[in-house]
């Protein structure tokens, strides 16, 4: 079954999406997503420079040489980029690979493990009292865990919030360039644990409480977090500290018993070797589209089964639905599966992407359709051509600038 054709789809349904389309010479198709949230267009150039003329001729079934080809043959390793590109192969031949054989991916990656993926909603408010009553939404509409962001009083933007207007669904990325926020941790130390005690008073702790730092934090201030969240009983703190430095997580991990997630802006395995082998996350977040696919990121699900992490994958509306389906397929096959991220897609994302995922009662099913279960509308993406659509940038009070 040789590769015939590989192109890039490239529309903006509400936010840009990158997606690549592989054809064989058996008729079949798959899709793999490769969207990188403001930085789309160098994965295009990747893809359709680098990537897609090296495929055509190869056999699609062999999806671990496919992946090794790309990724030890291209010399230079890792990094977003190449690893979403390399995701994005990778899903569309398990994609493929489904279709030939007429089986949903859960049943090629040997069978389901549970009966459906624990997601988590977003709930979010300018005030507490909008904060409380979006939690309430959420848990009307039978959600089980629930991520809460709420306005830190005293500064004039904060991350992680719905934008007005716009639905239930956190939109941070807009505008040709970067808008700025303004950061002060000390403000936002002192309003955490409100705001956690706000949802726990009106809501009680009959469902699973999450929180995203967005990488704002110095290791000791995220120890000082998360010991002043724990009469609050998170499922996770997200992000306490910028990602990249692993050996960060040994302070924090000293100090609290508030467990620890992270990983979303990791993209291979070898990123996270230290945080799992050490046990010093409870929640690895790598996500299918940025981790190098279905097979790399089993790899770091595999790792971190070893050592007692689970999994809590990054699934913000920047993700496809292809990815997603990808991750609700993976998610309900692994034995350390945690919770799933799932933030949704904004119409008209819908006319574009047509699915077969559901939810009911706070668990996803991903669905029994062959392959990953998600089609593209080649005519629908055209009504909808890119357009930049950027992530703030985060300054503190002095202008200098921080984590975003
Ligand atoms: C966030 C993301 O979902 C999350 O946890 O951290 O929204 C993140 O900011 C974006 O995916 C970045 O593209
Ligand atoms: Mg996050």
């Amino acid at each position: 079954m040789k590769i015939v054709a590989a192109d890039v789809i490239v529309a903006s349904p509400g936010r840009n999406y990158v997606t690549l389309k592989i054809t064989t010479d058996s008729g079949s198709h798959g899709l793999g997503d490769a969207t990188l949230n403001g930085r789309e267009l160098a994965v295009v150039a990747y893809l359709r420079e680098h990537v897609c003329p090296l495929l055509i001729g190869r056999d699609a079934r062999r999806i671990n040489d496919v992946w090794q080809y790309l990724y030890r043959g291209a010399y230079w390793r890792r990094g977003p980029v190449t690893m979403t590109a390399i995701a994005a192969v990778d899903c569309a031949l398990w994609d493929i690979l489904g279709k030939e054989t007429g089986r949903p991916v859960h049943e090629l990656l040997g069978g389901a493990a549970r009966d459906g993926v624990l997601v988590y909603g977003h709930a979010s408010g300018q005030t507490l009292d909008e904060l409380t009553d979006d939690v309430a939404h959420y848990l009307e509409l039978g959600y089980r865990a629930i991520r809460v962001q709420a306005a830190v009083p005293g500064l004039d933007s904060t991350y992680g919030l719905h934008h007005p207007g716009t639905g239930h669904t956190y939109e941070p990325a807009d505008g040709a360039a970067p808008a700025d926020n303004v950061w002060h941790t000390p403000a936002y130390l002192d309003f955490a644990p409100q705001m956690m005690a706000a949802v726990r008073e009106r809501h009680g702790y009959g469902f699973h409480l999450l929180h995203d730092v967005h990488h704002r934090l110095s290791p000791l201030e995220a120890a000082q977090l998360g010991k002043s969240l724990e009469p609050y009983r998170m499922f996770w703190i997200e992000d306490p500290t910028p990602a990249e430095d692993q050996e960060a997580f040994r302070t924090i991990r000293q100090h609290t018993t508030t467990p620890i997630a992270t990983g979303e802006v990791f993209n291979s395995i070898w990123d996270c070797q230290t945080l799992i082998t050490e046990r010093l996350i409870d929640y690895i977040r790598t996500s299918v589209s940025h981790t190098g696919g279905i097979t790399h990121l089993r790899k770091i699900f595999d790792l971190a089964a070893l050592y007692g992490v689970r999994t809590g994958s990054h699934g913000a509306g920047d993700l496809s639905p292809v990815s997603f389906a990808a991750a609700l397929h993976l998610d309900l096959t692994v034995p350390n599966f945690g919770i799933q991220e799932y933030m949704g897609h904004l119409d008209p994302a819908g006319e574009v992407f047509r699915t077969s995922y559901t939810f009911q009662d706070g668990y996803m099913r991903p669905g029994d359709a062959p392959g990953l279960g998600v089609e593209i509308d080649e005519e629908a993406a055209a009504r909808y051509p890119y357009s930049p659509k950027y992530l703030p940038v985060n300054r503190l009070r002095d202008g200098s600038m921080h984590d975003w």
